[in-house]
């Protein structure tokens, strides 16, 4: 039997076609009909098969016992998660207990459209999610300047001429808020129709070795640098607003403002010398279609917030907002903009207990989680539901996270694994995931080099001993609330029939490859959400923040800083346990330039320990002149040394957590985690 369903592993959204024969997969290979991918897929496909599969994962709930994890039944269980955690809202109020969504609810629609009714009825504030790890100054920037946390401007790779990248390495990560599945050819196809692709970073990473150019960049120095760009423009007289120039406010604020960060004055700082940033600048204005892209590596570094804003301004300076080749917006069948009014309030409508960080979307940043938990006094958090996540491991100062989670009162994992967060858990309860679930892409259609839409069936029923998430959100706010809640495929019809296209689930699944609506579209003015329906360049509180980034320029830099690197064959923290993805040698090593290498006294495989402010580890160096002399590289998700956990291959390959030397820093302007550009010191170890 034939299935064809689009892979949910990463936000490239892949097309499979999948051949069953007596329960098991057969065959899982690219679907070429797919619209959107081609396809294109990667080796991450095949591990769906491998979690379908693996004995390890928890398809009915464990209780934690003094003997360890026990099965309990689903009433039984989903009975005593209600009740404990009714008694601790009872005891020390609904802010005692916090909520933690992980990446993969992102990527679940299942969850997405069912987890929000389970989260009001637990009537905390304290709620945190992996965003704000990961893309929440995407979100504050596109509050800033179009009104609305999710309308996020999307490169239209398929058209553009000119692809400047800063911060990402789509060629492993599969691109993200850019769902462009096969990649590899998209950005070859750009140099082939005459264009260019220039990757900024302080690592020669896979993406740059295809680029035309590479330019290293020192961590934390992007906003320096596209200041430098914004200047050199309007120095230059290089600037050509476009259609949307009457819509634009602010453009001789940020004119004014970038004029002292010229390509000189940044150049020791960046380590990108003036004469390159020039040329940069003059490429980039004068290409047909051109387009800034900045991801993780602008994201979760100290100025995340200002390096979304001038990634959208450079591309608004020259002509490329909202036009073909440049930035744009998908309109997808589910919108989830459909109901959105202009000028609505999404930030600051209260603050966290300890540092007082303000809220957003509905948010608390992650880095203050542990606060939250560790600081005596009314508030003070005593429970954790956490949800397709693994903050011990992706979230900073992991190793105190660890030891704070012993200490709770109580928590509830919903979650398929004992990883090294759900280990603490008293409860997991855990849903059916992947090829046995229904899947509409609800959040990547937004982020889409093309409009098009799938829904998704499994291709594999469940037993009637497991759950799906919905079914679990759904148990526990009936019991907290005596509400049921509406099915995702409800909602998602309901969303689909009153969307943009005007479609239903029914009319979608005609397509069993997917519907195509085309290429990218212009929408502006049409969807703009400010209040006053213009697009502020200069958004105040960016401006607000320039002083810290004018300071930046003075003092003493560190002798090594550390960044984070993704890996094919990985997934954040949990593709580690798939047998199938970990052959081959230990990937978890620190990356560090042969010369710093030599310096070191460290050969290549020489043990070091690496430690910041906040914690060290001791992993193998790897010499290579990827890296930009000063940096070294680790990889994010590692660390699977912890007892209790249940994922052999895992452990296996344990690895050490780069969250174990990050901690408070965090980008002022946006409170997002600041992981990248930590300074540590590197020693060789005796047993090195
Ligand atoms: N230093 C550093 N830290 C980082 C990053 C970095 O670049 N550097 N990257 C950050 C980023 S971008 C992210 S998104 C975060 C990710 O951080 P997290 O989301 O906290 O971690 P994951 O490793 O994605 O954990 C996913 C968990 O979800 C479970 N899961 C999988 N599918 C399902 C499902 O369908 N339902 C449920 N209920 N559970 C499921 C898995 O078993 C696993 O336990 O890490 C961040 N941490
Ligand atoms: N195979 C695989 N695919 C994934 C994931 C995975 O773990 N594995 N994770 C998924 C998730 S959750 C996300 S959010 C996306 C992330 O997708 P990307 O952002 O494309 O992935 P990263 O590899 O984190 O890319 C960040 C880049 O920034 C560079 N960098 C670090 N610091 C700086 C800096 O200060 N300035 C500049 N200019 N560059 C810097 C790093 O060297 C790295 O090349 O990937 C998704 N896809
Ligand atoms: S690129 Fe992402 S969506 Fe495509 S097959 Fe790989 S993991 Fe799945
Ligand atoms: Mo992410």
């Amino acid at each position: 039997m034939l299935h064809y369903r689009a892979c949910n592993l990463c936000e490239a959204i892949c097309g499979l076609r999948i051949e069953v024969e007596e329960g098991r997969v057969r065959d899982l290979r690219g679907d070429p009909e797919d619209p959107l991918s081609h396809g294109a897929i990667c080796p991450k496909a095949t591990a769906l098969i491998d979690l379908y599969e693996d004995p390890q994962r928890l398809r009915t709930p464990v209780v934690r016992t003094a003997d360890g994890f026990a099965p309990i039944g689903w009433d039984e269980a989903l009975d005593l998660v209600a009740r404990r955690l009714r008694e601790v809202e009872a005891a020390h109020g609904g802010d005692a207990i916090a909520t933690y969504l992980g990446n993969p609810n992102v990527h679940n629609s299942g969850s997405m459209l069912s987890s929000g009714g389970f989260l009001r009825a637990l009537r905390t504030r304290n709620r945190f999610t992996a965003t704000s790890v990961d893309q929440l100054p995407h979100h504050v920037a596109a509050l800033a300047m179009f009104g609305h946390p999710m309308l996020l401007p999307i490169p239209d790779l398929d058209r553009t001429e000119y692809l400047l990248i800063l911060g990402a390495n789509p060629l492993v990560s599969n691109g993200s808020i850019m769902t462009a599945p096969g990649v590899r050819a998209r950005l070859r196809a750009v140099q082939q129709r005459g264009g260019r692709v220039v990757a900024i970073d302080p690592r020669r990473t896979e993406t740059a070795r295809v680029a035309d150019e590479h330019h290293f960049i020192r961590p934390g120095t992007d906003a320096l640098f596209l200041l430098a760009l914004v200047a050199t423009i309007f120095d230059e007289g290089l600037d050509d607003l476009g259609r949307l120039a009457p819509l634009f406010d602010g453009v001789a604020e940020l004119r004014q403002a970038a004029a002292e960060f010229t390509p000189e004055r940044v150049a020791e700082r960046t380590g990108i010398d003036a004469a390159t940033t020039r040329e940069i600048a003059r490429a980039f204005a004068r290409a047909r279609h051109a387009v800034a892209y900045g991801r993780m590596g602008l994201s979760v570094q100290a100025f995340g917030g200002l390096c979304q804003w001038l990634t959208v301004a450079l591309t608004a300076i020259t002509g490329n907002l909202d036009e073909p080749g440049g930035m744009m917006w998908p309109l997808p069948a589910f919108d989830l903009l459909q109901r959105a009014k202009p000028g609505e309030v999404h930030e600051g409508r209260y603050r966290s207990r300890v540092r007082g960080l303000p809220e957003f979307n509905g948010e608390l940043p992650v880095v203050t989680m542990l606060d939250e938990m560790t600081t005596p006094g009314d508030g003070q958090v005593r429970a954790l539901v956490t949800i397709a996540g693994n903050p011990v491991l992706s979230t900073p100062n992991g190793a105190a996270l660890d030891r704070a989670l012993a200490e709770l009162d109580f928590m509830l994992a919903i979650d398929p694994y004992v990883n090294e967060t759900t280990r603490h858990a008293h409860v997991i309860l855990p849903p059916a995931i992947g090829l046995e679930v229904e899947h509409y892409d609800v959040v990547f259609h937004h982020f889409a080099v093309r409009n098009t839409a799938r829904v998704n069936l499994p291709v594999f029923p469940i037993s009637a001993e497991q759950r799906y998430d919905w079914q679990i959100f759904d148990a526990l706010a009936q019991r907290l609330t005596g509400k049921a809640l509406a099915t995702p495929r409800e909602r998602l019809d309901a969303g689909l029939r009153h969307g943009p296209r005007a479609t239903s689930v029914d009319a979608v699944l005609d397509h069993p490859h997917g519907v195509d609506y085309g290429a990218l579209e212009p929408c502006m003015p049409a969807r703009l959400l400010t209040a006053n329906a213009r697009i502020p360049l200069a958004p105040a509180r960016m401006l607000a923040d320039l002083p810290r980034l004018r300071a930046s320029l003075e003092g003493e830099t560190a002798r090594f800083v550390a960044i984070g690197r993704r890996q094919l064959r990985g997934n954040n923290s949990w593709m580690h346990h798939v047998e199938r993805l970990m052959r081959g040698a230990d990937r978890c090593t620190l990356l560090v330039h042969p010369e710093d290498a030599r310096a070191l006294g460290a050969d290549n495989g020489a043990l070091v320990e690496v430690a910041s402010a906040y914690g060290s580890v001791r992993v193998a160096l790897e010499a290579s002149d990827e890296m930009m002399r000063g940096v070294v590289s680790l990889p994010h998700g590692f660390g699977h040394t912890k007892a209790g956990t249940r994922a052999h291959e895992a452990s296996a390959h344990p690895g050490v957590s780069l969250n174990d030397l990050t901690g408070d820093a965090t980008d002022a302007a946006t409170g997002n985690a600041a992981l990248n550009g930590i300074a540590v010191t590197i020693a060789l170890t005796r047993e090195g």
